[in-house]
């Protein structure tokens, strides 16, 4: 019996420990000591082999009510050491220091611009619609007129993953998706990335476009040139200028590109004596292409032969450099905390 006497002896050994104990690391040092694989409990209970078979059930039970009563130790005696440091911090709180200041996050103005754009044709009657980044050849270039031999193939330099499966280099082949879904009258525009093998200080393989459609009866080149027109007024200024110069795309016939007077210098070609070097002096930028829609597009998409349409499209880092007076193309890509914070915070 004198292992029982041992074993008793240990919970009020162990409170004495206790007593002196002020630190939650002095506190698992005692726990290891006596609950421990190699602490004192295990080292009596080692002796229990030599013990009569008789005896060893007491001694057994006796173990297992000191283990615990030392944890119950342990346990009061953590929570008492936990308060004291508790209060011992907020003793050291002082509530007349300035807060920390919370860091918030904020839009990319990638983003930002992209919303706006949706904004604008929303009001002006236009859906918003959305379609795969990975494309099949057919929506990205047959559907759109631009057949194999094409030489507006050579045009954009595409990214393949196999012989008839590309990253699509426009969002046009989601206006051809749409158009397959749904019958004129329609007015939609298809915001998203799009890839190209071009990489240099102006192109990245990676950038944003919002593309339009509008088809229907009787849709002209007017129609264009007045939503066009809206558009840009509604994201530039009513006072920003736009003119239409021809062009050419595969998909639309005939085509035009615009122009809107300079952002920088108002369209002066010049700030003061300088020359103002975003629009070279000729105090215009580039900023849209567009067309009607050529008829083998609605062919190709199965509408009538009475139908016509108008599209366009936009390079949303472009319109955000010109709108913010950006002129790092790789800022965008960069995601530096500093250049970021500087746009549209959450409200
Ligand atoms: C369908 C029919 C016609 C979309 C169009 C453009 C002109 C255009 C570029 C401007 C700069 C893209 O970001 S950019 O590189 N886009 O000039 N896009 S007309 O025409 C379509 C689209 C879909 C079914």
């Amino acid at each position: 019996m004198d292992l029982i006497r041992e074993l008793e002896s240990l919970a009020p050994e162990l409170e004495k420990g206790l007593a002196q104990a002020s630190s939650l690391e002095s506190l698992e040092e005692l726990r290891i000591a006596w609950l421990g694989r190699k602490g004192r409990i295990a080292a009596i209970m080692s002796g229990l082999p030599k013990l009569d078979p008789a005896e060893r059930p007491k001694v057994g039970q006796a173990a297992n009510r000191v283990k615990e009563e030392c944890s119950r130790l342990l346990e009061e005696a953590r929570k008492r050491i936990a308060g004291s440091q508790e209060k011992k911090r907020l003793e050291r709180f002082d509530p007349s220091l300035p807060g920390r200041p919370v860091w918030q996050g904020s839009l990319h103005p990638v983003t930002l611009v992209t919303e706006e754009i949706c904004d604008v044709f929303n009001t002006l009657g236009f859906d918003i619609v959305q379609g795969p980044e990975v494309e099949t050849d057919y929506y990205n270039f047959e559907a759109l007129n631009i057949p194999r031999d094409h030489p507006a193939r050579d045009m954009q330099d595409t990214l393949y993953i196999t012989e008839n499966i590309v990253l699509r280099t426009h969002t046009s082949p989601v206006q051809a998706r749409t158009m397959l879904s749904r019958k004129p009258p329609l007015a939609v525009v298809a915001p998203g990335k799009v890839y190209r093998r071009d990489s240099d200080l102006t192109h990245t393989p990676m950038f944003h476009q919002i593309e339009g459609l509008m088809v229907g009866q009787d849709i002209t080149m007017a129609n264009l040139r007045g939503i066009l027109t809206a558009f840009i007024q509604a994201i530039f200024g009513k006072h920003t200028k736009a003119r239409f110069r021809p062009s050419f795309f595969p998909f639309t016939e005939p085509s035009a590109e615009v122009d809107i007077s300079c952002v920088i210098c108002g369209g002066a070609g010049h700030i003061g004596n300088e020359p103002c070097r975003v629009c070279k002096t000729t105090g215009w930028v580039e900023i849209l292409g567009s067309g009607m829609v050529d008829p083998a597009v609605f062919k190709a998409v199965g509408y009538p032969e009475d139908i016509s349409g108008f599209a366009f499209g936009l390079g949303v880092e472009r319109v955000a450099m010109l709108k913010y007076g950006i002129d790092d193309l790789r800022l965008f890509f960069e995601n530096d905390a500093r250049f970021l914070s500087q746009f549209g915070q959450y409200a």
